[in-house]
């Protein structure tokens, strides 16, 4: 079988704190694969410019990791990946700063990746590629010689071409994925956008079964839509430790209904609008004074730039004023708690939620959803209240669907959550969970990797 190379921004090198679901999942793929070679950036800046890579093993797995400079570390992380990118595919044009130095760093930090990653390949390698950080990774393959196959996948949201053409620099980005072989995304949605935008920009012909001729290459984009570990989960939910940090969580609300949250603080996750909704519940709702807690965990994500610290700033006021407007002796409406906690504190808090609020204003998939509803006791599980804007919501149709800009509404779908008869929240869990256990991270995995190996092989194969 082919030697896996995967690259993305982080990867789980021994040691890293970062690692969360995506990388155990992407260390699992390598292992199936019978090992393989990681590389990604190492989470260390320095103020020269570095080179090189620095290899660690584990297991049957090699990393390579690269340092950035800070001029690097400031264009292409801060600046063009999540100052550019990130907001315009998430549909926030208006927090987009379109900086030329910016989009040149990137590149350059793309085409030194893709020089390091080159050295280390061997004939017969599949390259798999993770998401915006890296667009011109392919491409800059390419143009050091790598002839064999390359897949991308895309985590975030691809937008409606009248959107993703607001980038100043978007030919060349489509110029760049166009050398990938196959191009993954989340959903139907992205996968249209992304298809719409190569034909209507880039001429590109369809050849059936999601075949592109582009840019005199044939390329394929499908949807590959990402999942969890279920099973994994289930267990962290009824570890030991999962299940103390309810119990803990259980004697500060009493007997109160708990509504929970849990996302990256991340102006994409609909937060402020969630709080509101919160809000409004005990506005039109007087019994539920006193009888329900929300709580809120976020922790903090991309510091150093201006629209997280706002962000913050507005969710601390927000959440202030609900609370002192209705607090009382013994009850504090919202507990919003700007840290993370461990994976089993998570699913052991999913599963004593009566209500999951997952209502981002636009996400690629959210496998916060997905772990919500794999964590709950089949006999008595709680309600997913799901934005239609999320990706998970073209597979879980079963959860109420919200638009998260509609704030009574969702006030009112938190209510029907916490008064949803015994039967309707099983029958509506058990098909959910059949769409998160049927969709699994392996078989994302094993279905990108099957598509990747099934393409029309390049000279080096
Ligand atoms: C991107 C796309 C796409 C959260 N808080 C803590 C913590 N988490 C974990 C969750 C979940 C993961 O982080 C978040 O994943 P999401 O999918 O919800 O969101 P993004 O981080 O924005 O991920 C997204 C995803 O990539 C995968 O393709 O679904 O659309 O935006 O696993 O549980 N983990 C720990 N402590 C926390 O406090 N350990």
């Amino acid at each position: 079988m082919a030697r896996l190379v995967i690259a993305s921004n982080r990867t789980a090198a021994p040691g890293e704190s970062t690692a969360g679901g995506l990388a155990v999942a992407l260390r699992e793929a390598l292992t199936e694969r019978g090992g393989g070679l990681w590389f990604g950036w190492s989470g260390e800046t320095h103020d020269s410019e570095s080179r090189g890579v620095r290899l660690i093993s584990e297991g049957n797995i090699d990393y390579a990791l690269a340092d950035l400079s800070e001029r690097e570390y400031e264009g292409y992380y801060l600046g063009y990946a999540n100052r550019s990118l990130w907001p315009v595919c998430h549909y926030r044009i208006d927090l987009a700063r379109f900086d030329d130095e910016a989009f040149e760093t990137y590149a350059q930090v793309n085409r030194r990746f893709g020089g390091l990653i080159h050295g280390l390949l061997r004939p017969g390698d599949r390259v798999w590629v993770h998401d915006y950080h890296f667009f011109l990774l392919g491409q800059e393959l390419r143009n050091a010689g790598w002839r064999g196959r390359i897949g991308f996948f895309h985590h975030i949201p691809f937008p409606a071409p009248e959107v993703f053409t607001a980038l100043p620099q978007h030919h060349r980005l489509a110029r760049g994925l166009a050398d990938f072989d196959l191009l993954g995304f989340q959903t139907q949605r992205d996968t249209r956008n992304f298809t719409r935008y190569m034909v209507e920009h880039h001429g590109a012909h369809h050849l059936g079964d999601g075949r592109l001729a582009v840019f005199d290459r044939t390329i394929e984009a499908r949807a590959f839509p990402i999942g969890i570990d279920p099973a994994e989960i289930v267990a962290f939910a009824t570890s030991e430790s999962g299940r103390n940090d309810a119990d803990r969580l259980s004697r500060m609300l009493a007997d109160r209904a708990l509504v929970l949250g849990v996302d990256r603080m991340d102006y994409s996750k609909g937060l402020l609008q969630r709080i509101q909704a919160f809000g409004s519940l005990l506005d039109e709702h007087q019994d539920l004074r006193g009888h329900v807690t929300f709580v809120q965990i976020a922790p903090p994500s991309r510091e150093g730039l201006y629209a997280y610290q706002e962000l913050r700033e507005e969710l601390d006021r927000l959440s202030g004023r609900i609370n002192s407007n209705y607090s009382d002796l013994d009850w504090t409406p919202i507990r919003y708690l700007a840290r993370g906690y461990p994976r089993e504190t998570l699913a052991g808090l999913y599963r004593k939620a009566r209500v999951g609020l997952v209502t981002p204003l636009y996400d690629g998939m959210n496998l916060v959803a997905k772990e919500y509803v794999a964590a709950q006791d089949p006999e008595d599980p709680g309600v997913l209240v799901l934005s239609e804007f999320a990706g998970a919501a073209e597979q879980l149709s079963a959860a109420l669907i919200v638009n998260p800009y509609d704030i009574p509404t969702m006030a009112e779908a938190i209510h029907r959550g916490l008064t949803m008869p015994l039967e309707e929240r099983r029958e509506r869990w058990q098909e959910l969970n059949r769409a998160v256990t049927e969709n699994d991270i392996a078989r994302w995995r094993r279905d990108f990797l099957a598509a990747l190996d099934a393409h029309p092989g390049s000279e080096d194969d």
